[in-house]
């Protein structure tokens, strides 16, 4: 062995061991440390983070074990222009996702690792997506010379001898390296090579770029295994609605990044709802497939959230304001005086002093924003007062309802179902959404993100479609589809639906159309709630004239919408099933 072994005791697995020593002989890192995710460990990370600097203790006091992180300005966001799906055929890529040649990729990635962490320590990773002893779950291993990196994957996943005891000597695990060179955004790259389950990120230290067992495993690589082996890693929410009579719905919804996952999976009913829960099992990713009973079985791979910071207060998610009381590492949120974080739309009063996310004075009066609107919170999901006890559950939730939703401030009505599952999956292949700070470039720009995982799909967008629609063969009970959208807005700009925990009003309906306990209109666009099913007592300044307002369907608009879905088409026209042409050509002639 040419550099020193730190805690190699966990695994005897030979494939494990010989790759390590591969990799640590192309980044020649000054010593291998191998985690084994025991809290000792971890205080020991930590410790050794502060004292270089990675890290900030917060106020013991005010914010019990966490800690403060501050990103190179330049490294904020998702980086989609330099993320890579590297399959054998361009083809296989598909034209939404950027595509090299797997040996090509490799080659230059290589290059750059080359003895990229001399004077740095390689960390061992191993973690597990999804329960102990889930068949679902899957094993990663991910090197890493970023002690920050480390530490969160210890919060967002099941970090350490467990995922050993998994794998045992089996050699089905994925590959992840991240090295963060010199953060240099020139020398940028998130490469997922599906065919070898490998991942290589270089060049950026932000969550969704190098905590590679969540957007990168668990979606990009997972969508591409899943298709191959008949499940599917989605982009999405898992709650349980409990209705008074304790009848248990589970939901899976996708909304694109930072439109309101964290949100609705946290999610306290209004007052007027006594009796009704919901609970959480997980805010971001689902793996879902088949069982035995013909249902769609969901499990959370997560063990952790890394959600959106600004905007989070006591009105918005106070579920989620008491997860990250503690044990949370904030990044790029403002500090304050006395060591506590402070952030846009926070409970409390405006700090009169703090430091900006870039390092910077901040008062009221500066211009620039104190948090990043990116910001984020790395917690444990063990912190959510609301966590559902089946987020443990190996075998996972049976879903009843899928939610699509997207960010749009005209066009689509707050709530309608899918007459089918075929129209379900051509309303989430068609969604648009307005882009938002949780990738890098324009933000406020309607773009078509299908079921909201442009970004994230492994493979062929079209091969994506053709596997959802697919996926109805192997239900017996096929989950009712609905589409719902938080953000429509009047014509001075304010939004027309109060939103956060009044969602609820929208989360009845549907758990009650799953049950069939209430009917429903047909209209052009799907089935909609008769006025008198959708509860809206209690609502300030909202009556049946505002809900129809929110219901409303604009011929113009949806004119506009209809064309705009053309883009999609003529870019997947190779691949795209001929179903989802017949669903548009369908709601044309409704039109
Ligand atoms: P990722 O972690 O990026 O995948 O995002 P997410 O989907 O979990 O988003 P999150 O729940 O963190 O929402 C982020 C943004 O959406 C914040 O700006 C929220 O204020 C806003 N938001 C969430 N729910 C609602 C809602 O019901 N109404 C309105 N108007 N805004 C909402
Ligand atoms: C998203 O952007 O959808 C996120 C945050 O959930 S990240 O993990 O950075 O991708
Ligand atoms: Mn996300």
């Amino acid at each position: 062995m040419s550099v020193t072994h730190e805690n190699l005791k966990h695994t005897h697995n030979r494939e494990v061991i010989d790759w390590v020593e591969e990799s640590a002989n192309l980044c020649q890192p000054d010593r291998v440390y191998w985690c084994d995710g025991s809290e000792e460990e971890q205080k020991m990370l930590l410790e050794q983070a502060v004292a270089t600097g990675v890290l900030i203790k917060l106020n013991e006091t005010k914010r019990p074990n966490s800690y403060y992180h501050r990103s190179h300005p330049d490294d904020v966001a998702r980086v989609e222009h330099c993320t890579f799906i590297c399959t054998p055929t361009r083809e296989e890529a598909g034209p939404t996702n950027n595509w090299m040649a797997p040996a090509e990729m490799k080659r230059k990635i290589e290059g750059l690792l080359a003895s990229s962490m001399k004077g740095r320590t390689m960390f061992v990773v191993p973690y597990l997506m999804g329960p102990p002893g889930s068949p679902m779950a899957k094993v990663g291993v991910e090197l890493t010379d970023s002690i920050y990196v480390a530490l969160s994957m210890r919060v967002m996943t099941r970090m350490g001898a467990v995922a050993w005891r998994q794998l045992g000597q089996q050699s089905d695990f994925n590959r992840g390296i991240h090295s963060s060179l010199d953060l240099d955004p020139k020398r940028r790259f998130i490469c997922h090579f599906p065919q070898d389950n490998l991942i290589m990120s270089v060049g950026s230290n932000y969550g969704g770029n190098v905590l590679l067992g969540k957007k990168c495993l668990a979606l990009r690589i997972g969508s591409f295994l899943a298709q191959r082996e008949g499940w599917m890693a989605e982009h999405m929410l898992i709650l349980c609605v409990e209705s008074p009579s304790g009848e248990k719905t589970y939901v899976a919804a996708a909304f694109p990044s930072a439109c309101g996952k964290t949100n609705f999976a946290m999610m306290i009913p209004p007052e007027e709802f006594k009796g009704w829960r919901i609970t959480t099992v997980g805010d971001d990713i689902a793996w879902m497939k088949p069982g035995s009973d013909g249902r769609l079985y969901a499990i959370n791979p997560e063990n952790g959230y890394f959600g959106v910071v600004p905007g989070t207060n006591t009105k918005s998610n106070p579920n989620a304001v008491r997860t990250i009381e503690r044990d949370t590492i904030f990044t790029n949120v403002a500090l304050t005086e006395d060591l506590d974080v402070w952030w846009e739309g926070k409970d409390g009063p405006v700090p009169e002093h703090a430091t900006d996310w870039r390092g910077n004075p901040w008062t009221p009066e500066s211009k620039e924003k104190a948090a990043h609107p990116n910001s984020r919170f790395t917690s444990p999901i063990r912190n959510n007062p609301a966590l559902a006890p089946e987020a443990d559950h190996p075998q996972g939730v049976p879903i009843s309802a899928i939610i699509f939703g997207g960010r749009r401030a005209t066009t689509f009505p707050l709530i309608f179902q899918a007459s089918d599952w075929g129209h379900g999956v051509y309303l989430g292949a068609m969604m648009g959404s307005e882009t938002t700070a949780a990738a890098t470039g324009g933000v406020g720009l309607v773009r078509r993100d299908p079921m909201a995982m442009l970004p994230f799909c492994g493979y062929n967008m079209g091969h994506y479609f053709k596997h959802w629609l697919s996926m109805r063969k192997h239900l017996m009970h096929v989950p009712r589809v609905f589409h719902v959208n938080w953000f429509r807005k009047d014509d001075q700009g304010q939004f027309l639906w109060p939103g956060f925990g009044q969602n609820m009003r929208v989360l009845k309906w549907i758990a009650e159309r799953c049950h069939g306990q209430v009917g429903a209109r047909e209209t052009i666009l799907g089935w909609m709630p008769h006025n008198k099913d959708f509860d809206i007592k209690g609502l300030p300044n909202f009556g049946p004239a505002e809900f129809e307002r929110l219901q409303s369907i604009d011929p113009g608009e949806w004119k506009k919408e209809i064309i705009a879905q053309e883009e999609l088409f003529v870019q997947l026209h190779e691949t795209m099933p001929k179903e989802l042409t017949f669903y548009r050509e369908l709601l044309l002639s409704r039109m």
